[in-house]
């Protein structure tokens, strides 16, 4: 059962390329989610990834407790080959113009792939789009917000399993250092955590010697001796054949679809490995964009609402606790009473009381 309510693909007139635009649920409200640039051995996988995507942007707007929906827009680039400069403009103004037709049931962000400056150039096609830069009045790169949200998902995990948020002295391995978990690194290190990282690219050792950290495989960093590991690049890492390998008592990151597969997340929790959900864990750069550029909060309000990830976890952790779930059926019980909770945008309006009884 296809459980979108809307899913527009498109040959890109200019790029010759496959745009789509999942939009999940609007349930909350208008739908939000990053614009992914990315390659695929299929377009079709490249539709695979935005239907999974844009439902976990449901769930992550659901349980952060914003009014927004769930969406993702995936540019599908072959398997090999880099766009030229030119070649990758005309591919986002071909996904601006899906996104246009959208009219405001889905607003775009940076996400694999994308930048700010990416969505400087949407912002001249349509008015939808979030973390355009701060110079032209959007609310900039989104990837510190989503490495302070991990560090406080991190926080809540460390008072679960060591009565204190303070992870001095914490072992932690770090999957991944792109924009946002070179960042968290960086955070994480100056909180005196002691880590071991890792990158598909060589190059980012430097990072880590930076730091002071280990530097490991990816496949060594998963599974490394250590208290959390912390998922921070692309999806699927978990999978039962690495969660049976694992040596963590905790997996916690910013990474989007770390589950291969759903089930998973009960082999970890059979394992005694606390997981917190990746739409959970990752919610720190919607969280801000969203309350920033449509709600206008403060950078300091916004800054607080960001922290307040560490609240939300610790609730999740504790009612999966008082209820003998999984953190994953914990969240996704929420999610799913918040998003029962909204009104059916399709129903009639009701009267409000004292009107036209007059
Ligand atoms: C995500 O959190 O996965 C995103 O899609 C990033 C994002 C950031 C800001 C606005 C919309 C989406």
């Amino acid at each position: 059962m296809l459980e979108h309510e809307r899913v527009v693909i498109h040959t890109g007139r200019r790029s010759r390329l496959p745009v789509i635009v999942a939009v999940h649920s609007t349930a909350l409200g208008p739908a939000a989610g990053g614009l992914r640039l990315w390659h695929y051995p299929d377009w079709r996988d490249g539709l695979t990834d935005a239907l999974r995507l844009s439902a976990a942007m449901t769930a992550k707007f659901a349980v952060a407790g914003l009014p927004s929906g769930g969406g993702k827009a995936v540019v599908a680039l072959p398997e090999r080959g880099e766009l030229d400069d030119a070649r990758r403009r005309d591919a986002l103004r071909d996904a601006a113009d899906a996104i246009a037709l959208l009219d405001g049931v889905y607003a775009t962000g940076p996400d694999v792939g994308t930048s700010s400056e990416d969505m400087a150039l949407i912002g001249e096609t349509t008015p939808h789009v979030f973390c355009r830069p701060t110079a032209l009045g959007g609310s900039g790169d989104s990837s510190p917000h989503t490495a302070q949200g991990a560090l406080a998902a991190l926080r809540a995990v460390s008072r679960r399993l060591y009565g204190t948020a303070c992870l001095d002295g914490r072992r932690l391995a770090v999957v991944g250092l792109g924009r946002v978990g070179a960042r968290l690194a960086r955070l994480l290190a100056a909180e005196g955590a002691a880590l071991t990282v890792t990158d598909v690219d060589p190059d980012k050792r430097r990072i880590g010697d930076e730091l002071g950290a280990v530097w490991r495989s990816p496949d060594e960093t998963l599974t490394a001796d250590v208290d959390i590991v912390v998922p921070a690049a692309l999806g699927s890492v978990l999978t039962r054949r690495t969660a049976a390998d694992l040596r963590c008592r905790a997996v916690v990151g910013p990474a989007n679809n770390q589950l291969a597969t759903p089930d998973v997340a009960d082999l970890l929790h059979q394992r005694g490995i606390l997981w917190v959900p990746d739409y959970v864990a990752s919610a720190g750069g919607v969280v801000n964009a969203v309350s920033t550029e449509l709600h206008r909060a403060s950078a300091d309000e916004a800054r607080a609402r960001v922290r307040a990830i560490e609240e939300t976890v610790g609730e999740v952790l504790d009612t999966a606790r008082r209820h003998g779930r999984t953190p994953a059926q914990a969240a996704s019980e929420l999610a799913r009473r918040r998003l029962h909770a909204a009104p059916d945008p399709a129903a009639p309006p009701t009267a409000s009381p004292g009107v036209g009884t007059r």
